[in-house]
């Protein structure tokens, strides 16, 4: 191997291997509990936990260590509004023909059409931008790798932060996106990847059922 500069892994927990098939377990059933949600309560969340949530996502394994993200934690009454608007302005066109018969389809047993709500109503919301060009250091421009496989990465693990700190969410990606760019001033560099809109659930949150039918382990995994 190459000479690097490293430490020893210090961190690293071992567990016995009956406490790792508990743990195992319980983080499983812990995560069966996420649902995407589409009713929001306006109840407040404070601003520290949606920082210790971000600060888990940026912890993602990433493309050469560039960390191709940049997290907008909107919570401005103001900022939330122009977000609602634009972006069921375009859901607008989304579904009065953009999306074509299949797509519509297939979004029918969710019960989803242009109203979004919760798009100001709910406390936060988080906008993810990818950057494709990019580096270790925050303003270098270096070529940036596995943009969106590390922005996939760490968008996952925010949702499942922020889940597991008592909050449920909703990712959302109107098409197009390109207004977030505008409203969030982000530079030309970086594209919108996705919004995720966190708080409490409001009293009469539900989970359409053909979001609960999850595929068995059979059909997503061969073990050889
Ligand atoms: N962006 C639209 C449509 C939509 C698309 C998919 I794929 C979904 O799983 C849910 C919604 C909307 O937010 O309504």
């Amino acid at each position: 191997m190459q000479q690097h500069d490293a430490t020893p892994l210090a961190d690293f927990i071992e567990y016995s291997q009956a406490d790792m098939l508990t743990r195992s377990e319980q983080f499983y059933q812990d995560l069966k509990r996420r649902h995407s949600i589409r009713s929001f309560s306006d109840r407040p969340v404070p601003r520290a936990i949606i920082e210790n949530c971000i600060k888990a996502a940026g912890t993602a394994p990433n493309g050469a260590n560039h960390q191709p993200w940049h997290f907008v934690a909107i919570h401005s009454e103001e900022v939330k509004k122009q977000v609602r608007d634009q972006a069921e302005a375009h859901e607008r066109g989304f579904y009065s023909g953009r999306a074509g018969e299949e797509w519509l389809d297939a979004l029918k047993p969710l019960g989803t059409d242009a109203n979004k709500p919760y798009l100001q109503h709910a406390p936060w919301l988080i906008a993810i931008f990818s950057q494709k060009k990019g580096g270790l250091n925050t303003g270098d421009k270096h070529t940036n790798y596995y943009v969106h496989e590390s922005v996939g990465i760490a968008t996952g693990m925010l949702i499942t932060a922020l889940h597991h700190s008592g909050l449920v969410t909703l990712t959302h990606t109107p098409k197009p996106m390109t207004f977030l760019s505008k409203i969030c001033q982000r530079p030309d560099d970086e594209r919108p990847y996705m919004l995720v809109i966190a708080g409490y659930p409001a009293e009469d949150a539900t989970v359409p059922l053909h979001a609960q039918q999850k595929k068995t382990l059979d059909e997503i995994a061969t073990f050889i």
